[in-house]
């Protein structure tokens, strides 16, 4: 078992127990304990193999390790089982509605018996919930536009989450000795944000060789077809992955064939037509006046793009977007990669809801090659947070000063704040205690649900303040959660460039805000973009590289990300 399935199954044991009104001191501990699973760098597995104590594991006692160690050694985790017999696991799906939760969902299957989605849509259709104690339209609402949001989440998978999988996966493959390549292809290889399936394509002297091992992989649930060529397997978590092998003289066709997108592969092929030739996934073919297809090329993804006079495409381009405007004028733009980015300017340390301590995140930053970071603790009305009031941030920012004389100078450490935008719009702290600040970034935390002028108001207002840098994840969304809040962007865009401020992509996998395409939008606009991981834990800063994809998903450049600069260059961006 992987640490994830470990965690998440902890992570079901909580709601599920929380659903039924369990003491919320427990139903704590198993969630305290899957987040630290979930984050754990060692697989478990090896740690119970090696026979070591689990309980020196943050939120691990002696309960839970005897648990971990059951289920490490026969899948089993009997209390999850036990309450699924009283429970129906439908209600899983109501538990996992944004904004609705175990105590609620309870609440709901006690007084109108509802144990599945399809009951809830009902009843809020029939305005039977609303009728409930602390429920009212408003909820009903929220409710109906959750099943909506949950339903499509059930679809489509973090690209993080399906990162995990497609590592494991080819590393489980690549144990076949009669494979002789093998690579992911479809949206996954595109970088989108959420990905539907898993694509896999190999060669290999012995398909049903390869097949058997593709099935014996561990997460696999179901085998959903297989044929001479193709299978589908399901997972556990519901993903579907296709493995397809094909000849080694199809192998660039087939990569460039599912690597996708669809509308780019529709421009490819008129693009062929137009050249008397014929492109699909066994190759690239001369059409002859008979009628007859002669193979030309087709073994390598680059000579099928040659074939047809066109530049190899990174995937992450290839959506029919900007890709082929680009080609015809003769230069693809050069796009960013992770190292070059220099600094990092948005991360939490203990101060707040951080994990780590500063010298902690300092050394990871230093570890992972970056030249300066910006510790960005909450501010005061984030109080669920413990954010920072006036007088703890200038003793933190003292801290760091005295910090700052034991490191070399080679890397640098700013005094940053993460401060919130008031629902009434204004900054969270003064002025006076801004001005001290190095690095100053202003969030929407609060207040998501306001009509778009209020909102757009609020995020102009901080772009105006003098002290603020940048805004953090500008829209607010949270991918197969939440949408992204009412604002007028293109406002926001003008308010940025009139006033010299960044704008930040923010790197987290559940974030990625900006999206893709608003990052093209500020780059058309030169707009400049920050990429931050927005790190509550010395791993959080490894999140940079899903920021780089959807970087790179936009056409951003070196040129067109801030941090690539050093950060007297930044500072010179800004004005200062
Ligand atoms: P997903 O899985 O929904 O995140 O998106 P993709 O892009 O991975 O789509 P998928 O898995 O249905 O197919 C993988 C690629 O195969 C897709 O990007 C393009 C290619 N492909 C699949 N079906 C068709 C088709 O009917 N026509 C064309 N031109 N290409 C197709
Ligand atoms: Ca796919
Ligand atoms: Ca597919
Ligand atoms: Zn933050």
């Amino acid at each position: 078992m992987t640490n994830e399935q470990i965690a998440n199954r902890f992570e079901t044991l909580a709601d599920l127990l929380e659903f039924d009104g369990a003491n919320s001191f427990r139903v704590r501990a198993y969630r305290n304990a899957a987040r630290t699973i979930h984050d754990l760098g060692d697989p478990l597995s090896t740690m119970v193999d090696q026979g070591r104590d689990l309980t020196e594991l943050d939120g691990i006692g002696d309960d839970l390790a005897k648990k971990i160690v059951v289920m490490v050694n026969t899948g089993h985790l009997p209390a999850l089982e036990d309450i699924l017999k009283k429970i129906p696991a439908t209600v899983l799906a109501i538990l996992r509605i944004p904004g609705l939760g175990p105590k609620k969902a309870a609440v709901l299957h006690k007084e109108l018996g509802i144990n599945d989605l399809d009951q809830l849509k009902q009843a809020c259709v029939e305005h039977r919930v609303k009728e409930l104690k602390g429920f009212g339209a408003k909820t009903e609402e929220t409710i109906l536009k959750g099943i909506k949001i949950a339903a499509a989440a059930d679809e489509r998978t973090y690209w993080s989450k399906a990162d995990l999988v497609v590592q494991d996966l080819l590393a489980h493959l690549k144990t076949c000795k009669s494979i002789e390549r093998i690579e992911p292809a479809g949206s996954y290889r595109r970088g989108k944000e959420t990905i539907g399936d898993i694509d896999l394509l190999s060669v290999s002297t012995d398909s049903q060789e390869v097949m058997d091992r593709f099935a014996e992989f561990p997460l696999v649930e179901e085998t959903i077809a297989r044929g001479d060529t193709k299978m589908s397997v399901r997972l556990e978590t519901g993903l579907q992955v296709d493995l397809r092998v094909v000849p080694a003289e199809s192998f660039g066709a087939a990569l460039q064939y599912f690597t996708g997108s669809k509308e780019h592969n529709v421009r490819v092929r008129s693009i062929a037509k137009q050249k008397g030739l014929k492109v699909n996934e066994w190759g690239v073919f001369r059409v002859e006046e008979n009628g007859d297809e002669t193979y030309v090329v087709g073994a390598e993804e680059a000579d099928v793009y040659a074939a047809l006079d066109l530049p190899w495409f990174p995937p992450e381009m290839r959506e029919d977007r900007e890709e082929f405007r680009w080609a015809e004028s003769g230069k693809l733009p050069e796009l960013i990669v992770e190292s070059d980015l220099q600094g990092d300017l948005h991360m939490h340390t203990h101060a707040s809801d951080g994990a780590n301590s500063l010298e902690e995140m300092v050394a990871a930053a230093r570890a992972k090659g970056l030249k300066y970071i910006a510790i960005t603790d909450h501010s005061q009305r984030v109080s669920m947070a413990n954010g920072l009031d006036s007088e703890r941030l200038l003793e933190q920012w003292k801290m760091i000063d005295e910090f700052r004389k034991t490191i070399d100078d080679d890397f640098l450490v700013l005094k940053g704040i993460e401060c919130d935008i008031l629902e009434q719009g204004g900054m969270d702290l003064p002025d006076e205690v801004l001005a001290q600040a190095d690095w100053v970034i202003g969030s929407v935390h609060y207040g998501q649900n306001q009509p778009k002028r209020q909102i757009t108001d609020r995020i102009i207002g901080a772009l105006e303040n003098r002290y603020v840098c940048m805004i953090a994840h500008p829209t607010g969304r949270l991918i197969n959660n939440r949408p992204p809040y009412e604002v007028d962007l293109e406002e926001v865009f003008q308010a940025a460039i009139a006033n010299k401020k960044f704008l930040e992509l923010n790197a987290a996998p559940k974030r990625l805000d900006l999206n893709d395409v608003y990052c093209a939008a500020a780059k058309q606009r030169g707009i400049p973009i920050v990429i931050n991981t927005d790190a509550h834990r010395t791993e959080g800063l490894l999140q940079a590289r899903y920021g780089i994809l959807q970087a790179r998903r936009g056409g951003l450049t070196k040129a067109d990300v801030a941090n690539t600069r050093s950060w007297a260059e930044m500072q010179k961006m800004l004005g200062r």
